[in-house]
């Protein structure tokens, strides 16, 4: 099946975007899900939160995002069909939505809690903040680490990235690169770009690229993705470099990504607390903006 990713055409599956390794049977053995990690860069759990919980928390979204006049009318509302060309609706932060008790139940789960218990071998917390995206057509994320937008706390935090409904990679799924946070040949990259804060720094994007393969032949590494269903979750650290695929669809491609890390370490001011402040410089004045094109030179990479 031919998909897009970020702007290039790819079969998937294929070589040049494989499929994501499920330890969604491990989910007990959490020795064997830290060795994966620390190997794949990701772990990748199939049926791991109840997936009707999911879709009640998908009918509160298509809700919000019908009252917001975002959905075709006449279309049912699960389906969140948008009107063509239909752009991103912004639910990133907003608590009406990110902590309506349908969303909550799923973003905040006990499950994942007692999770990342287990994984730290401490008490886990989470951001309060949320990142509820329904993504429009011909949209999609590019390649970057999250470190960029969230490093200035604890280094163990880690992305929880939740598909809100069936996700077919046609829809926009997110994509791994397997290899990018230990292969020796990422390195210039983790401690060049991976050291970068978009606050600090003023970049204009976050982005590394919008190539996903220029990054593979320059460093190697192999992207990786799924067709996601509602229940499952894709987790993994700050310096694993993600992207996503493109939404070629009529539907809104609806997903939450959110973060845990041990409660006894330092919490990224800009993301602790209840009102948290979020990217205070970033995106706020352009002209102070340089390109990351611009650091790329500088760094030769
Ligand atoms: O869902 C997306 O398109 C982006 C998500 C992401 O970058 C993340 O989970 O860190």
């Amino acid at each position: 099946m031919k998909v897009k990713f970020c702007k290039t055409e790819v079969e998937y599956p294929g070589e040049k975007l494989g499929e994501l390794r499920d330890s969604g049977h491990l989910k007990d053995n959490m020795d064997e899900l830290k060795e994966r990690i620390k190997q794949d860069g990701y772990l990748f759990l199939r049926n791991f939160l109840p997936p009707e919980m999911v879709i009640k928390a998908r009918e509160a979204i298509v809700g919000y995002l019908d009252e917001n006049n975002a959905l075709v009318k006449g279309e049912p509302l699960l389906e969140a069909v948008m009107p063509n060309k239909g752009k991103e609706v912004v639910m990133t932060g907003r608590s009406a939505i990110t902590h309506h008790p349908s969303s909550t139940a799923v973003f905040e789960n006990k499950i994942l809690f007692d999770f990342f218990k287990l994984f730290f071998g401490q008490d886990a917390a989470t951001y309060d903040y949320k990142w509820l995206r329904a993504v429009g057509n011909e949209s999609f994320t590019g390649c970057h680490y999250d470190v960029v937008y969230m490093g200035r706390g604890s280094q163990n935090v880690h992305t929880v990235w939740i598909p809100i409904g069936n996700i077919p990679v046609s829809q926009g799924t997110l994509a791994i690169l397997e290899g990018s946070h230990n292969l020796e040949s990422f390195a210039r990259l983790r401690n060049t770009y991976g050291r970068i804060d978009v606050d600090r720094d003023m970049i204009s994007e976050g982005w590394f690229t919008k190539d996903p393969y220029e990054i593979t032949e320059k460093f190697g590494g192999r992207w990786l993705t799924t067709e996601f269903n509602p229940g499952d979750v894709l987790i993994f650290g700050l310096y694993t470099m993600h992207a996503s695929t493109t939404n070629l669809t009529d539907k809104f491609r609806i997903s939450c990504d959110i973060r845990f890390q041990p409660a006894g370490e330092a919490m990224d001011e800009r993301w602790a607390g209840k009102k948290p402040v979020g990217h205070y410089a970033w995106g706020k004045d352009e002209a102070k903006e340089r390109p990351i094109t611009d650091l790329r030179k500088e760094w030769g990479i």
